[in-house]
């Protein structure tokens, strides 16, 4: 099996390169310093038209955008516990949280950050970022926490919390106490302090 990351440290990337190490297995790392535009070059836009990362490539398979690498990645290795599959009674609230990461989180947090003005609620499929937080504070709170879905952390938590995270260093995330609780206890997983740790050595200027 062949399995290559396209990554890049300061970037979505980060998401995938967290979840690989949720998962444990082997893959490549390909390094694209966005900085120097080696995202742009005639061979990569070949793999990925869109220019971004990330990208991963399982079996010469290309697939892009971060959900739904994180779904491919744990439904591929079921192993690591990540997924919910098919069949089981939480496979639909599973489906619905890594979509509202792509579609209504990022998208609320993007427009926040570039001070876009909200617009009318109805036509946003976001409806607001109140809005957006408001729902994720009232599942952790409903499913019993620590997580979305209770007792598992699936794709679909690591996903919402590194977009959090990330909301966070921007100091673009308003105070939720359930959202700072849960992140408090995210930051504990071994995977991600692994994967901050690795990522901090990639970075350019970091010390040797
Ligand atoms: N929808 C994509 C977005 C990927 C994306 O925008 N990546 C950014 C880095 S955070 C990128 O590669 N930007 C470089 C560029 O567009 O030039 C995903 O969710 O993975």
């Amino acid at each position: 099996m062949s399995l290559k990351f396209y990554h890049w440290p300061m970037s979505r990337a980060a998401m995938v390169h967290w979840m690989l190490e949720e998962l444990g297995v082997p893959y490549e790392v390909v390094l694209l310093d966005l900085h120097k535009q080696e995202h742009k070059t005639p061979e990569f836009l070949a793999i990925n038209p869109m220019g971004k990362v990330p990208v991963v490539e399982h079996d010469g398979a290309v697939i892009t955008e971060s959900a739904a690498i994180c779904c491919y990645l744990a439904d591929l290795f079921p192993q690591a516990g990540l997924a919910v599959p098919p069949g089981d009674p939480q496979r639909g609230p599973y489906l619905r949280w890594l979509f509202f990461a792509a579609g209504c989180l990022e998208p609320a947090f993007v427009d926040r950050l570039l001070q876009r003005p909200e617009g009318p609620s109805g036509a946003l499929g976001y409806g607001s970022l109140d809005a957006v937080l408001g729902a994720i504070a009232r599942q952790l709170r409903d499913s019993g926490g620590p997580n979305l879905l209770g007792d598992r952390f699936t794709a679909a938590d690591l996903l919402v919390s590194a977009q959090l995270r990330w909301a966070r260093t921007m100091s673009i995330l308003p105070e939720v106490p359930e959202i700072e609780a849960w992140l408090t206890r995210v930051e504990q997983r071994p995977a991600l302090q692994s994967s901050i740790r690795k990522n901090m050595e990639w970075m350019p200027n970091s010390a040797p």
